[in-house]
């Protein structure tokens, strides 16, 4: 058989994977947001093509104060540049800025049952935290995120362990569509970092570390001095038994094994190795050391970006202009497939 030569002529280059995630400016982002999702995607965007958003048409399912939104949209768009994406390889933008995710969202939840949105964790959970306020936003929540994915045919789509199930669902409408319609979207892969997939609160550590929490105590926000998350990371809840050990019944130990492990790259084992035959002071202490190292360069950055509203206005701006380039693409592909005439 003739041996096909490759040449800089015939090469295909192979397709850089795309990426896409999103995070609400719902408060201020915690650790957990930084471990869980923020830090992999610095990572991730140097090897894929990637778009990044602040969502927050997803934040609105939850009542918010205007003024309050206003300034946290903006903070966390300043945290995504301080984290060190780069606006010009990267897409980086704000949701509500691009038309588009609303539009196909609209025409994605004549795609989706009642039922699969019924009995998605999240809902359940969010309806109980705000029982006065069960939306129809919130309900179809899940559908919105399907459509920030699809738009820009995303192949990975890297977040925490707690969105695995909207995961799940945006695949299934993707597929849903495809096999009605053709090959329209990409279909999606969930990607979850080992560590830091979810970081509990620091005051329950059976529930996840959540921006929205009432209690400030039981979360390190990525703006805390370095005198607050030394303060915050020693009154941990723990346990009565003193050893520091990955272990059953460890709930709050495992969890700040599982920071200082993310924050110093050590495993487990030399975690052990190095806590061995000493308390949960001495322990705390050095959790508490490696999150401030951990978190200095970013709020150092964040504070700079801060300075300067008009700069990030501008950047925003440029990012919702390429990123609308993208999401039209697809959206009118999927607006001419379900027979809508186009202007
Ligand atoms: P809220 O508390 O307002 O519901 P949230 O912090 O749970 O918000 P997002 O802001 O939308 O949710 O989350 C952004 C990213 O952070 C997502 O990828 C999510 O999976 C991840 N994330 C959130 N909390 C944690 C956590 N405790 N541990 C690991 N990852 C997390
Ligand atoms: N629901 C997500 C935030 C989000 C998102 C997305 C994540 C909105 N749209 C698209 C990934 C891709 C959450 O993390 N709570």
């Amino acid at each position: 058989m003739e041996e096909k030569i490759i040449t800089a002529e015939n090469a295909q280059p192979e397709k850089r994977k795309k990426i896409l995630s999103c995070i609400q400016p719902s408060g201020i982002p915690t650790l957990g947001n930084y471990l869980g999702a923020l830090k992999n995607w610095k990572l991730l965007s140097d090897e894929f093509d990637s778009a990044f958003a602040v969502a927050d048409l997803h934040a609105i399912t939850v009542r918010q104060d205007p003024q309050k939104l206003r300034k946290q949209i903006m903070e966390v768009f300043a945290l995504l540049l301080a984290i060190g994406l780069d606006p010009e390889k990267n897409i980086v933008f704000i949701q509500s800025q691009v038309p588009a995710h609303a539009q196909l969202a609209w025409i994605l939840n004549c795609y989706t049952q009642f039922g699969e949105m019924a009995r998605m964790t999240q809902f359940k959970d969010k309806s109980q935290s705000h029982a006065d306020n069960i939306n129809v936003g919130l309900f179809s929540y899940p559908v919105l995120m399907a459509a920030d994915i699809l738009l820009y045919q995303a192949d990975l789509v890297p977040v925490g362990a707690d969105q695995k199930q909207h995961l799940e669902i945006a695949r299934d409408i993707a597929n849903r569509f495809n096999g009605i319609y053709g090959k329209t979207f990409t279909i999606p892969d969930p990607y979850i970092g080992k560590q830091g997939a979810r970081v509990m609160s620091l005051q329950d550590p059976t529930k996840k570390m959540s921006k929205s929490d009432p209690n400030p105590k039981s979360y390190v926000s990525v703006f805390d001095t370095p005198e607050t998350i030394m303060k915050k990371i020693r009154s941990a809840v723990t346990d009565s038994e003193g050893g520091v050990y990955y272990g059953d019944g460890k709930d709050g130990v495992n969890n700040l094994m599982g920071i200082y492990s993310c924050c110093t790259n050590l495993s487990y084992e030399q975690i052990e190795r190095e806590f061995a035959g000493k308390g949960y002071g001495d322990f705390k202490n050095a959790v508490g050391e490696a999150v401030v190292e951990e978190l200095r360069p970013v709020r150092e950055r964040y504070e700079m970006y801060m300075k300067d509203q008009a700069y990030l206005k501008e950047v925003a701006a440029k990012g919702a202009a390429t990123a609308s380039r993208v999401a039209d693409r697809t959206l009118s592909k999927v607006m001419k497939k379900c027979g809508f005439v186009l202007p």
